[in-house]
Order: C-alpha cells, then structure tokens, then sequence
C-alpha cells in the first residue's frame, strides 16, 4: 500500500500515534509535504466526510480522524511554511460564529503566511463584532480572512462582512472568503472583495489583493 494511502486510513481511523508514525516515515522517504497534504490528509477527511453524510460513521469518528489530521500536519507544516521575516501585511483569520471547523482555515492561514503575512488567527466561532474589533486592535492590517464550513453558518459570514462594512471598513481593508459551501457567487453576493476555493488560491489571492 502506498505511504499515503497509509496516512489516509490511519487518519480515518483516528489514530494520532500510527499517523505520527507514518508521516514522519514519508518525510524520510522524501515523499513531498505537499503530497502527503493532498493525497494522505485532505483525501482521508473528504472520505469521512462522505461516510458521515451515509450515516456510516459518527461525530465522534469525524472528530477522531480530525485530531489525527491535525497531529500529522503539525509534522509537515514547517516544511509547507515558509514564512519571512519581514511580513508584507497583516491579516486577520477566523471561522465564522457557529463553526467549530478550523482545519480548512488553519491551512489557509499557513498559505498566507508563507506568502508573506503575518497572521492574527481568532480562532473558531467568531462573533461577526469580533472581526471589527481585531481590524480596530490592528489599524494596518490589510486583510481579513472569513470561513465557514457550514451551510448554516453562511449566514454568519454574511453577517461579518455586513459588519466589518458598517463599521467603515469597505475599501479600506479586503475581505477575502472560502469554506466548502461558499462559491464566487456567493462571496459577490455578500459583497465579499475574493473567495479563494482552497489555501494554495488564498495565499496567492492575498498577495494580488494587496498589490
Ligand atoms: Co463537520 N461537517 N460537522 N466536523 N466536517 C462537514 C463540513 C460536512 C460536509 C460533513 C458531511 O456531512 N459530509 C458537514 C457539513 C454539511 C453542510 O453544512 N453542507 C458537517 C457537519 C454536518 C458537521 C456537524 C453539524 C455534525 C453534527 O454535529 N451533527 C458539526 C458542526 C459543528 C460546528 O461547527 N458547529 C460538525 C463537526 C465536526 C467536527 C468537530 C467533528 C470536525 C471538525 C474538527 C475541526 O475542524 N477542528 C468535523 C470535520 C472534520 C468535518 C469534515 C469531515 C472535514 C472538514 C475538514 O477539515 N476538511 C467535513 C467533510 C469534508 O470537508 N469533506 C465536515 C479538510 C479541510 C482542509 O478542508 O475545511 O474545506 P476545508 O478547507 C479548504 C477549503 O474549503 C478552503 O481552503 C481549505 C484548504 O484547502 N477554505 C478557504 C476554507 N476556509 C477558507 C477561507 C478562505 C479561503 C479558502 O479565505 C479566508
């Protein structure tokens, strides 16, 4: 079996040690960060996710498998950051009120940080007044960064961008969107400056939105 293949079942299963193990030995094996990323950890949610949605497994299991995730990509993400030391920018991240999702968002923060940013992470559940008030804590950031992972908590993005906005914010900091459920369509739609559909996008779309 492929290393990968490996750390994806090792993941689904939720076993932090095997994945620990396991991504360290691809690294050795010189397997790329990036592939162990995208063929190991992203596959191995997207396979419990749909097994989530069949009923065939629980909460529990999806919360598992996300610690597991989680231990393996603190393995790789030195090797996928390669942030400077003088940042180009501020931004600000956070999963939307509601959304206790924080993978996805970690990876984009990660991304953008490698292109340059330096990052203020809020966290998960973020309250849409809490967004102003980081952009008010830091008057040059540059950027600020929204997910949500929900259908039900697109609202919760809406209502951010609503706020950043009425608190004078338009024009003067960007706002930039993603999530699974979010499309372009909707990012225009709630007046959001750019969606990005995955990290690699955000980090590059974070750079042009400042240029
Ligand atoms: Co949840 N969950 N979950 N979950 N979960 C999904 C999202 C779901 C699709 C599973 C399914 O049913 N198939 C489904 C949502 C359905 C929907 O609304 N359409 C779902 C559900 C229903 C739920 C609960 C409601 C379940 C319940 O309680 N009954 C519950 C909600 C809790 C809450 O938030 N209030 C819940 C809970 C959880 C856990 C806590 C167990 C866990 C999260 C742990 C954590 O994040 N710390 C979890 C997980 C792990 C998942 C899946 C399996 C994996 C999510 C993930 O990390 N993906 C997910 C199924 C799936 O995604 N296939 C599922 C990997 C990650 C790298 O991708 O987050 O999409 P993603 O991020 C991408 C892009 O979207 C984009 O870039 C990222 C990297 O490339 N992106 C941005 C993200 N943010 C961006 C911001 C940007 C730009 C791009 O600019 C700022």
């Amino acid at each position: 079996m492929h290393k990968c293949e490996e750390i994806s079942n090792a993941i689904i299963k939720g076993k932090v040690k095997d994945v620990k193990e396991l991504v360290n030995t691809a690294m050795e094996d010189g397997i790329p960060p990036r592939d162990i990323l995208n063929n190991g950890m992203l596959s191995a949610m997207d396979i419990i996710g749909e097994d989530f949605a069949k009923g065939l497994v629980f909460l529990p299991d999806m919360m598992y498998a996300s610690s597991a995730m989680k231990a393996g990509l603190e393995i790789i993400k030195p090797s996928l950051s390669q942030a400077g030391v003088n940042p180009i920018g501020r931004a600000v991240i956070g999963t939307v009120k509601g959304d206790q999702h924080d993978i996805g968002k970690n990876l984009v923060a990660l991304m953008v940080e490698s292109a340059g940013f330096e990052i203020i992470d809020l966290g998960v559940d973020v309250p849409a007044e809490r967004f102003v008030t980081a952009l008010e804590e830091n008057p040059d950031c540059k950027i600020i960064g929204a997910s949500a992972l929900l259908t039900t908590t697109m609202d919760a993005l809406k209502e951010a961008v609503a706020a950043i906005h009425d608190a004078g914010y338009k024009g003067k900091v960007k706002i930039m969107v993603g999530g699974a459920p979010i499309t372009q369509e909707f990012a225009d739609q709630i007046g959001a400056d750019a969606y990005a559909t995955d990290a690699g996008s955000a980090a590059v779309k974070a750079a042009e939105l400042i240029s």
